[in-house]
């Protein structure tokens, strides 16, 4: 099996965690962010992540991807004592946080630099295609940053620690952790502003469920 990613990409590293949680072995294959050929060929477009499952199964989107690796390695699930509106408020609790990616994205080249995905080329593509979908660069992006995050992370943040605070988005370990841990985890790049510990504790907690550390690639 192998699993094309970029490190740094939050739909990446939700398949990563489930991959590691299940003891799954597989070829680990970071693409460089400005490979258009690889995906391009594989599925048809520049999206990662993408599984080729070596039986004929050549997939793409990340939640898709989740459910299938339940179902061809069922053990340990990641679904039991699980309910579905738990993975639905998992996969959507930060496209309601307005700005959270025009804070973290910027961060993601400083923390993942030096990673495959970060070669010149790759560096390049990321900023400019980002840059230009915001129309702002990311210098700016990260002055504005501080900002941002206390107009409009504060109380989604808060939302999610009364959730997950001591325990699991729903009763046990589910995949819909390794969903929210990811989106999370470029939060912990981001300078100047102050997470709650409870969001630290609990990406951390999910990290080592899964025996993965999501930064360290
Ligand atoms: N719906 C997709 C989204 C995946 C996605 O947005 N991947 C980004 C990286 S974070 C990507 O491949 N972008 C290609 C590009 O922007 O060139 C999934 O869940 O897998």
């Amino acid at each position: 099996m192998k699993f094309y990613h970029y490190p740094h990409c939050p739909f990446c590293q939700r398949v990563r965690l489930v991959l590691k949680a299940k003891g799954i072995t597989y070829q680990d294959i970071p693409l460089s962010y400005a490979d258009v050929k690889t995906p391009t060929d594989l599925i048809g477009s520049k999206m990662l992540p993408i599984i080729d499952f070596a039986d004929g199964t050549v997939m793409g989107e990340s939640l898709d991807l989740i459910k299938e690796l339940e179902k061809r390695f069922p053990e340990p699930s990641l679904t039991h004592n699980w309910i579905e509106p738990d993975l639905d408020w998992a996969s959507n609790i930060i496209t309601r946080a307005p700005k959270f990616w025009d804070i973290v994205l910027p961060y993601y080249l400083d923390e993942y630099e030096g990673s495959p995905e970060f070669d010149e080329a790759g560096i390049q593509y990321f900023k400019e295609g980002k840059e230009a979908k915001r129309g702002k660069t990311f210098e700016e992006l990260k002055a504005d940053a501080p900002a941002m995050y206390n107009q409009n992370l504060v109380i989604i943040l808060a939302e999610i620690v009364s959730r997950v605070e001591g325990g699991w988005i729903g009763q046990q370990f589910s995949m819909a952790d390794c969903v929210l841990a990811s989106d999370l985890s470029g939060l912990r790049s981001v300078k100047g502003i102050e997470i709650p510990p409870q969001i630290i504790s609990y990406i951390e907690k999910v990290e080592n469920q899964c025996g993965e550390d999501l930064i360290d690639w």
